[in-house]
């Protein structure tokens, strides 16, 4: 370890600071290395790329690269402010101190604490950005409340591929093994480069996603490796690779029992491995018997000999390896995909090997603190938690509320009404996170006090929120990139201020603030450095100035930690189960109501399942595929990025175009029973005939921000067609990526608008009768028991 000062030095006219990227603005823990140069006045000059950064080698995205529009954005949230809660919706915001914020905040939930509990105030948080990490502490340790939820509909980020990876595996995150663990990366003689690597429902370029690099994925192409994409796009890297499943959204657990009828059918697993390690093998065979390809084709719209050549190929060429992406969470199928993609890995013996998929214990920098915290939730508050047990009991062993059953609750105000909400980086009614997002502004609404974190005035903050507080960005603060939230955490990174925040503070300086006013007992540390160091102790004997020397920590790394008792917090070899092997068969799901073995269930709307629904809505619409120059909501107000593409696009097949007459660039109505919304045409053969893609995460900061038009936020917002609580036993997934849908040609944005007051679920669209337990889902377990 260097101890000389290393990351910021004197460049003559200039000075360079290093530091690793996360938020804000938004971006998931990938701690990209770079030098941002200031003046000598600290006024931001330029950013470069660090070729020393071991993972990222000096690249950087657009996003990055248009760091200067970031921080000169006119539209920044730059100190706090307050505004009268009857102005909700008007631009009436007034600046004040943080003294005076913190006195609002203190006495609003000091308030709604002794009139109401504080079971009754509720922080959403949003997508993996640095403030993910603080989150429940905010919630637990500053407003003593257990309700906190990321608010997808299903929880459908993330979260169910974890919890399948926890459940079955016992191991944090999966991850392709690019030798991200090796300081020489892939010249260390322990390293293979995977033979075959299947992308499914996943597109790492555009995404770099929670703390995987997506360039890596070339740098493998360049090294021999070949690709298996499974999506319904032809992407980039889908044009690149040998096999294409180009399937129906929503079918990816038959494709999955598909993989592994052929390659247990015809015996090209690895015996020795699933002996000693895997449980459950010969029940999962006879499961999928009769799931061949040819059963999958009709299901999917995958030729059966793509399905048949994609498995032979992966279970043939060792070590080959999996990624797994969002489209594996937004269904509620999901589950049941993840186990399928997971036995099809670990059967062929390629968990934890070099060049297969990398596994980990959580880490305990951040873990132990995150679950720590929940002491300060009084046990019978705690027991308020609104996590829907009673219908998905192994959503409730989480730490998290149920999203879907919150929304519930905040209509009916049974059991109780909630009074308070706290937007913790996130930009709901945006259309990002919420399915169904009239409903929630609606329920909202009713909220006694609303309150955001953010860097930026947003439509969720302009139309709900009585106070604002300033976050800064991660050039402007210190903080320690975490790669996959410590699921999987290849290394650690300093993020090191180059910028004065001015009034701005860190999510965890504003914790800290807000901690002290209400809870000071959880928030003994006095600045930001001090927390690091408290954190970083759990686990190393090093402090956070010495991280910032180090610029990154790669920590050890073991393959076959499994034989070593690497795996299991009691050393014992085998995996952190309950049968101490990999259970392709949980030993646990029927504890939770759920078949223990992987099935298909057909989307809850679609061709097949609602068949007159369909007549209408032609087209299967996936959603939300990501871009270079936005991330979520995001960056819609930064020049160079949204100069690249100014508009929301709907992707149309040539032939679909023609026969709906819209040409490239017309403005296209997308509606469902649900919802419409207008999106610019684009057309192209990367999709099929019958599916369609439409870009999520579209407002419009250049418009007016008052209500009712808040920034134009419901004229493209295809999350208006999405139901919500369509979740399957396990308590998570929605389908984000599959719902039906017809396309027309429109005038302009405006013909997407909708006004959220007269919002009134449709009873067409039947989300009741497909809710888990309904008539529908037992009509589907009836069939599906006799199988
Ligand atoms: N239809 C459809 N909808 C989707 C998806 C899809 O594929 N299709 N994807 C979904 C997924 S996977 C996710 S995770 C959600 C994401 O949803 P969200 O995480 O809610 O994303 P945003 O709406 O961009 O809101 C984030 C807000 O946080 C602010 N921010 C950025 N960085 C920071 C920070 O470090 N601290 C703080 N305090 N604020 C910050 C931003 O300015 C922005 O206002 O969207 C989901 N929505
Ligand atoms: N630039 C940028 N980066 C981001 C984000 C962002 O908004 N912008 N968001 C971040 C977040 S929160 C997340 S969760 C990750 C997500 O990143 P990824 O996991 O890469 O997910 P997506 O890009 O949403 O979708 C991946 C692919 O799934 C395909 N797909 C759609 N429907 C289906 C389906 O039913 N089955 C299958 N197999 N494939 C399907 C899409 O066509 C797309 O190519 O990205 C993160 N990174
Ligand atoms: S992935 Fe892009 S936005 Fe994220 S740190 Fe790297 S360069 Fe920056
Ligand atoms: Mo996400």
């Amino acid at each position: 370890m260097t101890m000389a000062q290393t990351w910021k030095s004197d460049e003559g006219e200039l000075i360079r600071v290093r530091t690793c990227g996360w938020s804000p603005p938004g971006d998931h823990p990938v701690g990209c290395g770079m030098f941002i140069y200031t003046d000598k006045d600290g006024k931001f000059v330029k950013v470069e790329g660090d070729p020393d950064h071991p993972i990222s080698q000096g690249r950087l995205c657009p996003r990055c690269l248009a760091m200067k529009d970031f921080l000169e954005s006119p539209d920044r949230i730059k100190y706090p402010m307050k505004r009268a809660k009857e102005d909700r919706g008007k631009d009436t915001w007034e600046r004040i101190t943080w003294d005076e914020a913190l006195d609002i905040l203190e006495a609003e939930v000091r308030k709604i604490w002794a009139d109401y509990g504080p079971e009754t105030i509720y922080l959403f948080q949003g997508t993996g950005r640095e403030a993910t990490l603080y989150a429940p502490p905010m919630a637990q340790a500053c407003f003593k409340t257990p309700n906190c939820s990321f608010s997808m509909s299903g929880g459908s980020c993330y979260g169910p591929r974890t919890v399948v990876a926890d459940f079955l595996l016992g191991a944090g995150y999966p991850e392709l093994d690019y030798a991200a663990y090796f300081p020489d990366r892939y010249d260390d003689p322990r390293y293979e480069v995977p033979k075959y690597i299947i992308l499914w429902g996943k597109s790492p370029l555009q995404s770099n996603p929670d703390g995987f690099y997506g360039h890596a994925i070339v740098d493998l192409m360049k090294r021999g490796s070949k690709l298996i994409v499974i999506d319904p796009r032809l992407t980039w890297l889908g044009s690149r690779a040998e096999y294409h499943l180009q399937l129906r959204p929503g079918t990816d657990a038959a494709i999955g029992l598909a993989m592994l009828n052929v390659v247990l059918g015809e015996d090209l697993y690895d015996h020795e491995f699933c002996e000693n390690w895997v449980f459950g093998v010969d029940d999962l065979a006879e499961r999928v018997a009769d799931k061949t390809p040819e059963w999958a084709e009709e299901i999917t719209w995958v030729p059966a000999d793509v399905i048949r050549g994609a498995a032979r190929a992966f279970a043939t060429n060792a070590p080959s390896s999996i990624m797994w992406g969002l489209a594996i969470d937004t269904q509620q199928n999901g589950a049941q995909a993840g186990q399928s993609l997971l036995a099809l890995a670990a059967i062929c013996g390629y968990m934890d090997v070099p060049g297969g998929i990398t596994l980990s214990l959580p880490s305990s920098f951040m873990g132990r603190w995150r679950f720590e915290t929940a002491q300060f939730v009084e046990p019978e508050t705690m027991a308020k938690r609104i996590d829907a047990k009673e219908d998905h009991p192994a959503y409730a062993c989480g730490p998290f509320a149920h999203p879907d059953e919150v929304l519930t609750v905040m209509e009916t105000e049974e059991p109780y009404a909630f009074h308070m909400a706290y937007f913790y980086a996130t930009n709901p009614i945006s259309p990002t996170v919420y399915a169904e997002p009239e409903r929630w502004y609606n329920a909202l609404m009713k909220m006694d006090f609303n309150a955001a974190q953010d860097c930026f005035m947003t439509p969720t903050i302009m139309g709900l929120c009585d106070l604002v507080l300033p976050v800064s960005g991660f050039a402007e603060h210190d903080g320690v990139v975490l790669p996959h939230f410590g699921r999987n955490t290849h290394f650690l990174g300093a993020m090191n201020a180059a910028l004065d925040p001015g009034e701005a503070r860190s999510d965890i300086e504003i914790d800290m603030l807000v901690g002290k006013r209400l809870n000071p007992e959880a928030w003994p540390w006095e600045t930001a450095e001090e927390f690091f160091n408290a954190q970083i102790r759990t686990q190393y004997d090093w402090d956070f100035n010495d991280l910032r020397d180090m610029g990154v920590y790669q920590q050890n790394f073991e393959y076959r930690k499994y034989e070593k008792g690497l795996l299991r917090p009691d050393g014992e070899p085998g995996f952190n189960t309950p049968t101490g092997m990999i259970e392709v068969c949980s030993s646990i799901y029927d504890d939770f109501g759920e078949d223990e073995l992987p099935y298909f269930m057909e989307p809850a709307m679609s061709p097949y399942s609602t068949p007159d629904l369909y007549e209408e809505y032609p087209l299967v619409l996936t959603t939300g595929g990501r871009d270079f120059v936005s991330f979520h909501s995001e960056h819609r107000q930064l020049p160079t990025l949204r100069n690249i593409t100014p508009d929301p696009l709907v992707t149309i097949n040539p032939k679909t175009a023609e026969k709906y007459g819209i040409k490239a660039g017309d403005f296209v109505c997308i509606e469902n029973p649900l919802g419409k919304c207008v999106e610019r045409a684009r057309i192209s053969n990367e999709v099929p005939e019958r599916v369609i893609h439409a870009t999520h995460g579209w407002w419009y900061p250049e418009e007016d921000g008052e209500f009712p038009n808040l920034f134009g936020t419901w004229k493209s917002n295809v999350n208006k067609l999405i139901p919500m609580y369509k979740v399957g036993k396990l308590g998570y997934g929605a389908p984000y990526k599959n719902v039906l849908a017809k396309i027309y040609k429109v005038d302009g944005y405006e013909a997407g608008n909708s006004d959220p007051a007269a919002y009134v679920a449709p009873a067409s669209r039947g989300p009741e009768s497909m809710t888990a337990g309904s008539p529908a889902a037992l009509s589907y377990e009836a069939k599906h028991d006799g199988e």
